[in-house]
């Protein structure tokens, strides 16, 4: 490293001490804590993504949010040149300068790893990062001090995209990289314009379609998703969409009882609803709209809902696809992937599997499932909690287009050729960077247009087995490993021997646990075919998880 670079480094490190006696680290998705220790970190991460666009010659981008978590927490994501998180590889990196002690000792690091890497600094290299933020009043601070990161990396520009959605950013950051329009309204305009497109191709002689032509509730978190689904409706003319908790001033606080993971681990409707909307489709954000499930509240019940969550969103997504896939084309084999954690609902994965799909699973978090799905031509992945979207390979889309030219000339207008143009405006409505809630709201929509269904038909797909989460506070979430995609653990031993003795109690019990990404808990998840049955599941396991780790 040269000299000037150094002194650069080490003068604006100095700006910003890390916090004393705290260790920050890099979890599922990137980093989070309590908003007023995170400059250092942000300030740090700024670094690294300059690095990171000089080895790899593209634009990478940094969000400040901490999605669905308190309002007075921030946190970073960081997306690669694809759209996707930032690659594994370099998870210890970030976790070594995150916390690094003094300017000095950063300093060595980042020398080190560049070495290591081969990544050239200090000359004529330029990089970019786009910079995102979401609606935290933290959020501006933090966006200063992730500027003066870049800025310390001789030929760094950081370019500030505004107020945005986690998926918004990934959708700018791929989108520039493959040399197309990065603008927000190219954003909405790509998302509506397909929509538009999808519903062009709904059969409308099907009168059963009109049935479900009723409101849509949508829950924003009091978030940022709240407010760009604002502008997004103006542009979707077919949908009548109304936006509650949609982060306007006074309306109520970000995540709090409201957004997409409170209703899914509550299982209670969000403030701001009431038993007026009974039966009514709802659904909710979180806080960066990256994550989006559906609920009705269930009539005279003090607002309990049905939850419709991300496995029936996946659900519904790979019937779908499944049925224009068979009408579209008969002979050439596609490779259509199901993706799904050790959180799915065991009734879903007997649906997929019913329907014939490949189901496979990973770890939790967003970065193992996208990885894996894009193994296949049409990789479908989802999180229970509503994260997921639809990956289509390069490989398959050539083959599509190939395929409505051939249907074009052939047979114009055709059931077979109309699937296979069902297809190609299904890859442009899915956010191929990243799960995007607003983008994944418009695909269910149009499903729902499509076979004509309300929520309660759609969530009759299959019934999901009662299940319980825990979570338990230990001394050390890492003492305790896992393997098989969370399914095993692996440390400390005799622990996994213990969970299997309860579960076999039960029928149709499950149990894993895992060390939380985001959390300094273990997390205990069970089923069985009874509430009872799983509540007393998840609390004999939790007892094991305290007995050899409390
Ligand atoms: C993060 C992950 C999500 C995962 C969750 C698990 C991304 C973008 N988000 O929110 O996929 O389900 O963490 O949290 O990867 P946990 O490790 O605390 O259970
Ligand atoms: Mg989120």
């Amino acid at each position: 490293m040269e000299d000037k670079q150094r002194s650069i480094l080490i003068e604006s490190a100095s700006r910003f001490p890390p916090p004393q006696g705290v260790k920050i680290s890099y979890g599922t998705s990137g980093f989070r804590a309590d908003a007023s220790i995170l400059s250092s970190t942000v300030y740090r991460v700024g670094i690294l993504t300059a690095l990171r666009s000089i080895q790899t010659q593209s634009v990478i981008g940094l969000m400040i949010t901490a999605s669905h978590n308190q309002v007075s927490d921030n946190g970073i994501k960081i997306a690669d040149p694809s759209g996707g998180m930032l690659t594994q590889d370099w998870e210890p990196f970030a976790d070594s300068i995150a916390n690094a002690a003094n300017p000095e000792d950063l300093v060595l690091l980042i020398n080190e790893f560049i070495k290591k890497e081969h990544i050239p600094i200090g000359g004529v290299q330029s990089a970019e990062i786009f910079l995102g933020r979401d609606t935290r009043p933290s959020g501006e601070s933090l966006l200063e001090a992730a500027k003066q990161g870049i800025s310390s990396i001789v030929g760094a520009i950081a370019t500030d995209m505004g107020i945005l959605t986690t998926p918004q950013l990934h959708w700018m950051v791929r989108s520039k990289n493959k040399g197309t329009k990065v603008s927000e309204s190219s954003y909405f305009e790509q998302f509506s314009n397909s929509f538009r497109c999808l519903m062009d191709l709904i059969p409308r002689e099907d009168t059963s379609s009109s049935k479900i032509v009723e409101n849509l509730i949508v829950d924003g978190a009091n978030g940022v998703g709240g407010e760009k689904l604002e502008e997004l409706k103006k542009l979707v003319k077919d949908l009548v969409i109304e936006v509650r908790n949609s982060g306007k001033e006074g309306e109520g606080t970000l995540n709090e009882r409201v957004g997409a993971d409170f209703v899914q681990k509550e299982k209670v409707a969000p403030l701001g609803f009431s038993e007026d909307d009974a039966g009514i489709r709802c659904a909710s954000l979180d806080g960066d709209a990256d994550r989006l499930v559906y609920f009705y509240i269930v009539p005279n019940s003090n607002k309990k809902i049905d939850l419709v969550d991300g496995d029936k969103i996946l659900s519904l997504f790979a019937l779908f696809i499944k049925q224009q896939l068979s009408v579209s084309n008969k002979d050439h084999p596609i490779k259509l992937g199901v993706v799904q954690t050790a959180y799915a609902n065991g009734a879903s994965t007997d649906y997929l599997k019913n329907l014939g799909l490949e189901v496979v699973f990973t770890p939790t978090g967003v970065k193992y499932l996208h990885e894996k799905a894009a193994e296949y031509d049409i990789g479908i992945y989802f999180e229970a909690n509503g994260h997921g979207t639809i990956l289509f390979s390069e490989h398959f889309i050539s083959w599509l287009e190939r395929r409505i030219n051939e249907l074009a000339s052939t047979s114009e207008g055709s059931e077979q050729h109309k699937a296979a143009l069902r297809l190609l405006a299904i890859s442009n409505l899915i956010n191929q960077a990243v799960g995007d809630a607003l983008s994944g709201l418009l695909l269910v929509e149009a499903i729902l247009l499509y076979n004509g269904w309300s929520i309660q038909r759609w969530n009759e797909l299959y019934q999901d087995l009662p299940s319980r989460q825990l979570k338990v506070k230990v001394a050390d979430r890492n003492a305790v490993t896992t393997a098989n995609a969370e399914t095993v653990v692996v440390k400390p031993s005799g622990l996994q021997e213990a969970i299997n003795i309860e579960f076999a109690k039960f029928p149709q019990g499950r149990s894993f646990i895992r060390p939380s990404g985001t959390e300094d808990v273990i997390r205990v998840y069970a089923e069985a075919s009874s509430q009872e049955a799983a509540d007393n599941l998840a609390k004999s396991v939790a007892e094991h998880v305290d007995r050899f780790l409390g």
